[in-house]
């Protein structure tokens, strides 16, 4: 995934300094770090995005707490997509392997996942979250109000942050999904049962079936304890 680089020639690169008998074992690793420079780099920009975005939104819900309202947040999970699943979405998309188009075309490099309790409070951070001068929204999906067909339910916002650098400011982009817990325990089966190819096609399409089931089960909880919660309050 080297800058302007085919894999293949970054590895045809490698090989060759690897059989160069004139590069001693201290300037082929030299080499091969600053090959890689650029993309622990690429990954670092990822990161401190991932960053910015937790700290906005555990300061959120330091200040909803100050407020006498219940922590809004449950927990939050970040990831940063792996190379192998980067290249995937490359091949799929059909862009080029530079780092530069990877940048541009990708939108979950970075990925952000905030689970909440209750489904009010998904749309309460994802407004004041957004309503922050320096998020720009790319795009939104909403999978509460939209769910998908197997089941699959959560807020979805493509923003753009800034991270500062030490001589420039940078937008990167990132995933923010949000949730509530029953969402979340939920996706995390469905996850499990896509990787679950080697089951018989009846068996997958009955715990499709099962999962769709349970969705809806789970979304008609997410109400009930939302009216009570509103009931409380
Ligand atoms: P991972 O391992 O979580 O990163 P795309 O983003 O191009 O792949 P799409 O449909 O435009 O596809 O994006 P969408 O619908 O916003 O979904 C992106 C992410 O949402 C997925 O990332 C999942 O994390 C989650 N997601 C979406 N649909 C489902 C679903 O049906 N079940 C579950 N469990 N998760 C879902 P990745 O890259 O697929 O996976």
């Amino acid at each position: 995934m080297a800058d302007r680089m085919t894999d293949r020639e970054t590895l045809s690169a490698l090989l060759d300094r690897m059989n160069d008998p004139d590069m001693t074992e201290a300037q082929f690793i030299q080499s091969v770090e600053s090959d890689m420079l650029p993309i622990q780099q690429f990954f670092s920009y990822y990161r401190c995005a991932i960053m910015e975005i937790e700290t906005k939104f555990r300061v959120l819900d330091e200040q909803f707490s100050l407020r006498g309202e219940n922590d809004p947040i449950e927990f939050i999970q970040s990831r940063i997509k792996s190379y192998g699943s980067i290249m995937h979405k490359v091949s799929k998309l059909g862009i080029p392997h530079d780092l530069a188009s990877i940048e541009e075309h990708l939108y979950d490099i970075a990925g952000i996942r905030v689970v909440c309790s209750f489904r009010a409070d998904i749309y309460k951070l994802a407004d004041c979250f957004l309503r922050q001068d320096d998020i720009t929204l790319l795009e939104r999906k909403d999978y509460i109000a939209n769910p998908k067909p197997n089941g699959y339910r959560s807020l979805h916002l493509i923003v753009e942050v800034p991270i500062f650098l030490e001589n420039e400011k940078r937008p990167v982009k990132a995933e923010v999904q949000l949730r509530t817990l029953a969402m979340d325990f939920w996706a995390s089966l469905e996850h499990k049962l896509r990787y679950k190819k080697d089951l018989p096609p009846e068996t997958l399409a009955a715990l499709a079936d099962d999962l769709k089931a349970c969705a809806e089960e789970s979304a008609a909880w997410d109400e009930k304890m939302q009216s009570i919660r509103s009931m409380l309050q």
